[in-house]
């Protein structure tokens, strides 16, 4: 009981520890429980029936044989969900999408019909028997074609719209204009500048590729009238009231669970026509109906990422001091526009552009567009459209750099936001809570001796022997995560705070369950760690349960590393709330006064006396057996947190390629990654959350690309063309940080989830460009492959 201190404090296994994940019992030993492991009696299996085609009228559907085959139960087709106002649903953007394809089909493996049956083998004969006549219609993937006069109208049930959610359209596949920052400013700034560059980019068309494919249980009972749907979704209590709203059913019948989930990293945030007709379907049928989609159907028709068209401009000074920022982008939303934003910001966080750079004057532009491809937009692994911006400003600093024939870490140096700056608003109306760029990105050039990769690099050049091209890669990137204040951003009218329930249990254990879900992050792990050092209980027995909207409390889910912004703010309010009533009664307990009491790790004790003091384990029995007078019984708190900001996570990276002048292989030498996330509740998670995350932007920047041929065949959709990497590829990892807390978090702490891969892209860029800039070039676009680099080195004369 009165072992030091020290002791006490290990034991609790709290923040700051690299304490092992908790998960990992079930998932090494393959004790998951993901939506495929739920097995129901009488349970029935549905597959989709896809168009082949990107665009044409459906002419005919003919569902006779499919009803024929062994075990088919039913088919089901747009035409079955109209009598339901089921047939289209709305989107998190504002949009509709159908449900299933209505007269026509917009992309190439739309959801056209359904078959229900009683196995999975049968459905998918099904499928193949129902009969779909197509009349195909022009095809516009471009969408630049797509904004040209007479193309080809893709949404006709909006014709004559002359306005969608985010405001006017001012042509028939426009989808919104948005825009933020000072434009006549910036248009100011630029006319009298002496230095202006401009580049255009792509950021083209990738997929989060999760391991788990989407899918779900519907399971409706008739007889209570109520709905249990278990699900692969990053937002269970959205999508709740999403189903709630559209059946009918009223919120408390219906039941969303998140079990395990093998992966999200975006992906799974949309509400899908799968999901949708298995829960209709358990409707119609009153049995429970399970969907999971295979390989090719997520990889084509679930949310994609960016799809950017980008042109970015910066006016400077003749010594580098940057003087405005403008942008201009076309956004590709696919089909329908499902992308995944808060509803205001229909480019998501895009304008946080202007970087870690105090940039006095800054305009974006954002023109969102449809075309015949699958719709999407989501974030993958970033908070909302983050990557892309990201992109774009440490490009655009880099091609500066390269005009007036600076370093690149020089001209980061002449206009970083300065420590002494914070809290400091941009030009777009941030207020970046704190940083410390200056620091961070001496800490990595020094770790790196950057001078000497600079002299290596020079002497490689100078020598045409040399059969690599050798780039330094360099980015210092801010990231805005935890949305976020509800004032300014919700999810159709829900406002986006995160929740915290803790009940602490007579014998000194809890449990705590959370509006978020884990999809890999370990929250079970380091949730518990938050509880464990708030309330002096050690994180071993502090059970973690989040995904299932009958016991949490309301909250947003996971996404956009909301979850330690928001969730984890929230964890620690709720405890304080316990730790203000634990003081009560251990002051009742003591027979003293609450100011006379201090808090030491697990105890109140008396102050200054080591031996008169009450665990939180002795106050947890006081709770339920001898409240002081006047207390109700019971230990628990809710907490719903409502952040007053975002926190602005950031770091430097810097990357070593050497891309062979025959080939265009590259080798990645060297990657060293430094974050700043703020207080560090679990060392060992960042590391790996900052060793996946560097991955994924391994695999974007080097490989991952899903694009699309003149009919609109999508290219790059099974696992033999599309990228993801495995141990064999990967480079080595270097990690580094620096710690700058977030003021206004109650722990400190910011989202780190997302930084490894939003820094990671447009540092490889920033290397394999940099591998050519002697030689003229400033800019060229991913994925950088072996082939691709190829004709790169091709263009400038190498290469043979
Ligand atoms: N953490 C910490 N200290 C901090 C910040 C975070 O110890 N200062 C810990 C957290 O406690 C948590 C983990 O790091 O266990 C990630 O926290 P956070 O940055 O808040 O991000 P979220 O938990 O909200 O995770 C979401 C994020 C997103 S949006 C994507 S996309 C992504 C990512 O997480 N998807 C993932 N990482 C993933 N990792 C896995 N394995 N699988 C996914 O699908
Ligand atoms: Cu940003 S992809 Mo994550 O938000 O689920």
């Amino acid at each position: 009981m009165n072992a030091p201190a020290n002791d006490r404090e290990k034991d609790l296994m709290g923040m700051g520890m690299s304490r092992l994940r908790k998960e990992d019992a079930r998932f090494i030993q393959g004790k998951g429980n993901y939506v495929d492991d739920i097995k129901l009696p009488d349970m029935l299996h549905m597959d989709i029936v896809r168009s082949p085609v990107a665009h044409a009228r459906i002419v005919r559907i003919n569902k006779e044989a499919a009803l024929k085959v062994p075990g088919v139960i039913a088919v089901l087709t747009a035409q079955d969900l109209k009598p339901l106002k089921l047939h289209w649903m709305p989107t998190l953007a504002g949009d509709v999408q159908a449900v299933l394809a209505d007269e026509k089909v917009h992309f190439q493996m739309q959801e056209v019909a359904v078959v229900i049956a009683t196995d999975r083998y049968a459905a998918a004969d099904g499928v193949e028997a129902v009969e779909v006549e197509y009349e195909e219609l022009p095809v516009v993937i471009d969408p630049f074609e797509a904004l040209k006069p007479g193309a080809p109208v893709i949404r006709e049930d909006l014709a004559g719209k002359s306005a969608g959610a985010h405001g006017e359209r001012y042509h028939h596949n426009h989808i919104f204009t948005w825009d933020a920052g000072d434009k006549a400013a910036t248009d100011a700034a630029f006319a009298s500048a002496p230095i202006t560059v401009r580049q255009d980019m792509h950021y083209p068309r990738v997929h989060p590729c999760p391991l788990e494919t989407c899918g779900a249980v519907a399971s409706f009972d008739p007889v209570r009238g109520e709905l249990t749907t278990w699900m692969t979704s990053q937002a269970p209590h959205i999508v709740r009231t999403v189903v709630s709203m559209l059946s009918g059913i009223p919120e408390s019948k219906v039941r969303i669970i998140s079990p395990d989930i093998g992966g999200g990293f975006g992906n799974k945030v949309g509400i899908y026509p799968g999901y949708v007709c298995a829960i209709v379907s358990s409707i119609v049928l009153g049995k429970p109906v399970k969907w999971i989609e295979d390989r090719i159907e997520n990889l084509s028709s679930t949310a994609f990422a960016r799809d950017y068209h980008m042109t970015g401009e910066l006016a400077a000074t003749a010594d580098g001091k940057i003087l405005a920022l403008r942008t201009n982008v076309i956004a590709d939303h696919g089909a329908f526009d499902a992308c995944a934003d808060p509803t205001k910001f229909p480019a998501g966080m895009f304008h946080i552009v202007s970087g870690s750079y105090d940039i006095p004057s800054a305009y974006c532009r954002v023109d969102g567009v449809y075309t015949n491809t699958a719709p999407g937009g989501v974030a993958y692994r970033c908070s909302f459209r983050v990557t892309e911006a990201v992109y774009l400003i440490e490009r655009m600093v880099d091609v500066l750099a390269q005009k007036l024939g600076m370093d690149k870490a020089a001209i980061r140096s002449k206009n970083f936001i300065r420590r002494e700056q914070f809290p400091y608003t941009s030009a777009f109306g941030f207020e970046y809570d704190s940083g410390d760029y200056q620091s961070a990105m001496d800490k990595v050039l020094a770790a790196v001796d950057y001078p000497r990769l600079r002299a290596e690099q020079a002497q490689k050049r100078a020598d045409p022997a040399c059969p690599t091209l050798m780039g330094i890669g360099l980015v210092t990137f801010t990231e805005v995560v935890g949305a976020g204040p509800s004032k300014i951003c919700d999810i159709l009218g829900v406002g986006m705070f995160d929740s915290c329930e803790i009940r602490v249990h007579p014998t000194g254990s809890a449990i705590a369950r959370m509006g978020t879900i884990s999809q890999g992050q370990g929250h079970q792990t380091t949730y518990a760690q938050i509880i464990a050092t708030e309330l002096g209980i050690s994180s071993e027995v502090i059970q973690i349960e989040e995904g299932d909207t009958s016991t949490a409390p309301y909250g947003l889910g996971t996404y956009g590393s909301r979850s330690t912004p928001v969730a984890g703010a929230a964890i620690a309010m709720a405890a304080r709330k316990i730790h203000a009533k634990a003081r009560k009664i251990a002051a009742h307990l003591l027979e003293v006064s609450e100011a006379d009491l201090e808090w030491e790790i697990d105890r109140f004790k008396l102050r200054g006396n080591d031996d008169r003091f009450k665990t939180m384990k002795d106050i947890a029995w006081a709770a339920y057996n001898q409240p002081p007078a006047g207390l109700e019984p019971g230990l628990e708190a809710v907490h719903y947190y409502d952040p007053p900001n975002f926190t602005f996570p950031f770091g430097a990276y810097l990357c070593v390629v050497d891309i062979d002048k025959g080939t265009g292989e590259t080798s990645i030498r060297r990657f060293y990654a430094l974050d700043d996330c703020g207080t560090r509740i679990n060392p060992m998670i960042i590391e790996g959350q900052i060793h996946g995350g560097l991955t994924e932007g391994f695999a974007v920047a080097m490989g991952q690309l899903l694009s699309f041929d003149k009919q609109g065949n999508i290219q790059g959709n099974t696992l033999m063309d599309y990228f993801l990497p495995t141990a064999v590829e990967t480079p080595k990892w270097e990690t580094d940080f620096t710690v700058t807390p977030s003021p206004h978090h109650p722990l400190g702490a910011k989202g780190v989830a997302e930084s490894p891969h939003v820094g990671s892209i447009p540092t490889f860029t920033s290397a394999m460009v940099d591998a050519f800039a002697h030689l003229g070039v400033t800019h060229f676009n991913m994925p950088h492959t072996a082939f691709r680099m190829w004709h790169q080195l091709k263009a400038v004369g190498l290469a043979g």
